[in-house]
């Protein structure tokens, strides 16, 4: 009876499609392959289909609007009109080429991600840049950052949430539309001139979203979901009356459409008074990530509005205990009646992947703990019906759930008493190294013979198309692993003769036999496991296939030494030993939710600990770990900073206090503020840290100058976001500006991060480059 059971809604549904059509469409429209309308079909048969499934499922409040070409935040942008002027349009409809010219750039080779690609960035090169790219929340999902000047003027240049809402009646659906919310966008966007806040332009930008509501009431629609994520951040009372403002203004643009505003990501806290008392129809909250705000929030909600309860991870792809859950709402709808509720997810389910049906390579266990979009679509649904009919209506579906929670709570995949023992057993000595730095540089100058200002690498060399054609062949069988093996002990034997060719100090093997720098990691431990499609967009039509991290992790065996004593035989000049850190590990894969977070990345660190003592005793006489994550990683609360840097730091601890004074421990992040985590960067102890600085013209440096940070530096001289190939001039001219801020004594010569997106043509030059401007300014000194 749908009448009795509570309203069941999904916050947003995955654009990408099950098969990744989504991506397939939009490269083969911007190759030329396909037509705009071969694409605009794809992308309505994906909503169509998506819509669809959100019915047959049993979902009552389906989205729509969450669909988008390339990102919802540049979809905001474009409706209300901000758009900066070099993408040179001149008004009415924007046209599909400035929209992905605001995207990806024109005449573009796309974003080179730093590694993983998941760093904020702007495209550079010839044409016109992108906008700026950065990271949504604490996703991994990453939005073009909009740019407003303080002469903005907004004004309505599509209705694309009315068009889609059409879309679907057309087809029989009544969605609830999407749309990101006035402050959230503003919050997000970037002033042009730094003398004004965007947020000061709201009073502007309100009547474009009074606007779109009158005509989406016109269309048909009686409830809208307005996100404001930002509602769960420290904001000031500014923002705080920004949201006022707003939500004032809009409920009066169409007193029958009912606003549903949507916080997710995290609890309201101390602004909980100020939005619970907004003149909207309905609150969402996220009540996986702040379980405790189910009674703050009914308390603060007048009983005349709905809460929509988000009790269905979003974020993450374990299935749900639904009796628990069932258990905590029961007396309070009860109390307050079905009318005042909705069943939600904690966020739109955009950060999860499409189709756990598609997996047929996973143990059938943890296959059998697991949920995805589509999945998580049929979890709600028996909620509603639970809590609505009564849990009789559903029993198999509960009972199917409880039967599952329980197998993998109690299975001997998930838990490692050996792995529990040593982490208990982590002590002080674990988490420091023998000597202070200054002792270990004594030794590490004595035992290595550098130059001043040593050259190096991050780590990467180019992928190649080569490369990669290898490494699918022999993934598909193609290639065995004989001949594999011998391909790259090739390409490894190049770089590393090449490196010694142009006079580098400190070599790398070129990282030829990874495929990613997490994954390769992740396929060598215990307690991880990999998906064949399990897909989850990063930005536009770059997707990711985050491991999942399911049980206790260890490292059955060495993972990098080989190729680590392959490439030194080669060469008399120290080679690095490269791995990846606990907490960029952690960062970017799923994890579990029945342990802390903090617990997991302790277990890598301890696998990772393994690897270094193992490099070193295979002669490795500096090893590198890679934390490209742990800056982005960082809480959406500062109150909770301290926590999140406490264990990430001590993380890093673990893995490299293994170690004699001797070896010389690297550590590289490719990002470039430092100024609020100096002293955590200063705490890891790494003996040389690589740093991303080409573009801040070594400002940053001021962050470590100020704290007197005695430890080395290699602060980024070749921006490998660009094709573009620094002269060596301009090197130098960097290395002057980083001379002013470190002693001499400090300084290594790299690039801002790993060469795998770039082309050899580009890099060749690139480092001869670098090595004359070494050189050039040994013989100044
Ligand atoms: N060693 C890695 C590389 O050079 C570090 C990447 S950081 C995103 O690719």
């Amino acid at each position: 009876m749908p009448d009795k059971t509570i309203p069941v809604a999904s916050l947003g549904f995955p654009r990408i499609g099950r098969h990744r059509e989504l991506k397939f469409a939009l490269e083969g429209f911007w190759s030329g392959k396909i037509s705009e309308t071969e694409l605009l079909e794809t992308a309505a048969r994906l909503r169509a289909e998506n819509w669809a499934l959100q019915r047959e499922k049993g979902i009552t409040h389906i989205p729509s609007n969450d669909f988008s070409l390339y990102d919802h935040v540049l979809d905001t942008a474009v409706m209300v009109g901000a758009i900066p002027s070099l993408y040179g349009w001149a008004g009415g409809d924007v046209s599909l080429s400035n929209y992905f010219a605001m995207a990806r750039g024109s005449q573009s080779e796309g974003h080179a991600g730093c590694g993983h690609g998941h760093e904020g960035h702007s495209h550079h090169g010839q044409g016109v840049p992108a906008l700026e790219m950065t990271k949504w929340f604490d996703t991994n999902y990453h939005y073009m950052v909009p740019e407003v000047s303080e002469d903005q003027h907004f004004v309505l240049t599509s209705q694309k949430p009315v068009d889609h809402f059409l879309e679907a009646k057309a087809l029989g659906i009544h969605t609830r539309p999407v749309i990101l919310g006035p402050v959230t966008f503003l919050k997000l966007a970037k002033a042009r001139e730094a003398a004004f806040k965007p947020l000061d332009l709201l009073a502007r930008l309100l009547p474009v979203y009074e606007e779109l509501l009158r005509r989406l009431r016109a269309a048909g629609a009686d409830w809208v979901q307005i996100d404001e994520p930002v509602a769960v951040l420290d904001l000031s009372e500014g923002e705080r009356h920004a949201l006022a403002v707003a939500y004032r203004a809009l409920s009066k643009a169409a007193p029958d459409l009912k606003i549903l505003l949507a916080t997710y990501f995290g609890g309201l806290e101390d602004n909980l008074e100020a939005v619970a008392s907004l003149p909207v129809a309905g609150l969402h909250v996220d009540l996986v990530r702040a379980p405790d705000a189910l009674e703050t929030a009914l308390k603060a909600l007048p009983e005349n509005r709905v809460l929509s309860l988000g009790v269905i991870d979003g974020r993450n792809i374990w299935r749900a205990d639904l009796a628990a859950i069932i258990t905590r709402l029961e007396p309070v709808i009860a109390a307050r009646g079905a009318a005042a509720f909705q069943i939600a997810p904690s966020c739109s389910l955009l950060h999860v992947p499409v189709d756990l049906e598609l997996e047929t390579g996973l143990d059938a266990d943890l296959k059998s703990w697991l949920s995805f979009a589509t999945q998580k679509l049929g979890e709600l649904a028996t909620l509603g019906r639970a809590l609505g009919e009564g849990k009789a209506a559903v029993a198999t579906e509960l009972e199917a759930a409880s039967k599952a929670v329980a197998a993998r709570a109690s299975s001997p995949k998930v838990t490692d008493a050996a792995v529990q023992k040593r982490i208990a057993t982590i002590g002080e000595a674990d988490r420091k190294r023998v000597s202070s730095f200054a002792e270990r540089q004594k030794v590490q100058s004595q035992a290595i013979a550098l130059p001043l200002f040593p050259t190096t690498t991050i780590g990467s060399f180019p992928q190649t198309p080569e490369v990669r054609k290898a490494r699918s062949a022999h993934s598909k069988g193609a290639l065995t692993d004989a001949q594999y093996e011998k391909f790259l002990q090739k390409e490894t034997e190049a770089t590393i003769r090449w490196q010694e060719e142009i006079g580098l100090d400190v070599l790398v093997h070129g990282e030829f036999e990874r495929n990613d720098m997490v994954q390769y990691f992740g396929e060598q431990l215990s307690g991880f496991a990999f998906t064949q499609h399990a897909w989850v967009q990063s930005y536009g039509s770059r997707y990711v296939r985050p491991p999942i991290i399911f049980g206790d992790v260890s490292r059955p065996k060495a993972m990098t030494v080989r190729w680590w004593e392959y490439s030194q035989s080669l060469t008399d000049k120290p080679v690095k030993g490269m791995l990846t850190g606990p907490v960029t590990i952690l960062n970017w894969s799923f994890v579990r939710d029945d342990i802390a977070r903090s617990l997991t990345c302790r277990q890598i660190a301890l696998a990772i600990r393994d690897e270094v003592n193992d490099l070193e005793a295979a002669g490795a006489q500096m090893i590198q770990i890679d934390e490209a994550a742990l800056r982005e990683g960082l809480p959406l609360r500062h109150r909770d900073w301290q926590d999140y840097l406490g264990w990430a730091v001590e993380c890093f601890r673990i893995c490299s206090s293994g170690v004699g004074d001797r070896t010389q421990v690297h550590t590289h992040m490719c990002y470039s503020e430092f100024n609020q985590i100096i002293d955590a960067i200063a705490a890891m102890d790494a003996d040389v840290i690589s740093i991303e600085t080409s573009r801040s013209k070594m400002e940053l440096l001021d962050a470590f100058r100020t704290y007197k940070y005695p430890n080395q530096i290699g602060p980024g001289v070749y921006d490998i976001h660009s094709p573009r190939v620094p002269a060596v001039g301009e090197m130098v001219d960097l290395l002057a500006l980083a001379r002013e801020r470190l002693e001499d004594r400090q300084l290594w010569i790299n690039p801002d991060c790993g060469l795998k997106t770039r082309k050899w043509e580009e890099v060749r030059p690139a480092l001869v480059n670098m090595v004359a401007a070494a050189a050039e300014l040994r013989r100044a000194v």
